[in-house]
């Protein structure tokens, strides 16, 4: 799996999120698993409110594969300025968090993510679990098995065609 660093200002939900990707409970298609893989690094808010400790974040995100720019929809303004994505040397994703607080506005969010450069945008609510298997999936390597793969290749698979099946019987 690849790690990712999630960034963002105090009270976004960083630290419910990482519990929510790590351990918790993981909501897949109504079904439920529990993720074993830990994939975060978990950061201060205050090293994204602060100009100074803002030089710490750029020092971790060397430690991951993947930076993970935060923003709950409650949020009354965006802290990441426009295209700031560019100065990474890592694939920088959106992530939309508290999607289920009736307040919120995601869709504000998300086009301040995208306005700071965020091609990949998810959506999440770590109470409900909303969109975190998603990110899961979005993390995951070559030959990695998340804890769904098995489940998903015992279901019986459709017929493909059943002009096939017809044309075997007018054999
Ligand atoms: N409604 C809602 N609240 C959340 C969610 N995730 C976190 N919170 C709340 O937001 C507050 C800040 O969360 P926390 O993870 O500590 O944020 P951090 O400072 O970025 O690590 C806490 O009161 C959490 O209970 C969520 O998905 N939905
Ligand atoms: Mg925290």
């Amino acid at each position: 799996m690849k790690k990712i660093i999630l960034m963002g200002r105090s009270e976004c939900g960083k630290t419910t999120l990482r519990q929510a990707l790590k351990g918790d409970t993981i909501h897949y298609h109504k079904t439920q698993y529990i993720n074993h893989f830990d994939v975060v690094i978990d950061t201060p808010g205050e090293y994204a409110e602060t100009n100074r400790l803002g030089r710490a974040l750029a020092l971790y995100a060397y430690e991951a594969d993947v930076v993970g720019l935060l923003i709950n929809a409650d949020e009354p303004y965006s802290l990441f300025p426009p295209c700031v994505t560019a100065c990474s040397t890592r694939p920088v994703i959106g992530i939309v968090t508290q999607i289920d607080s009736p307040t919120g506005d995601p869709d504000r969010a998300e086009r301040w993510l995208r306005l700071s450069g965020c091609e990949t945008v998810f959506r999440v609510s770590s109470y409900t679990g909303e969109g975190i298997w998603q990110i899961l999936d979005y993390l995951r390597d070559p030959g990695d098995v998340l804890p769904w793969d098995k489940d998903e290749a015992e279901k019986p698979r459709k017929v493909l065609s059943t002009k096939f099946a017809d044309e075997e019987e007018n054999e």
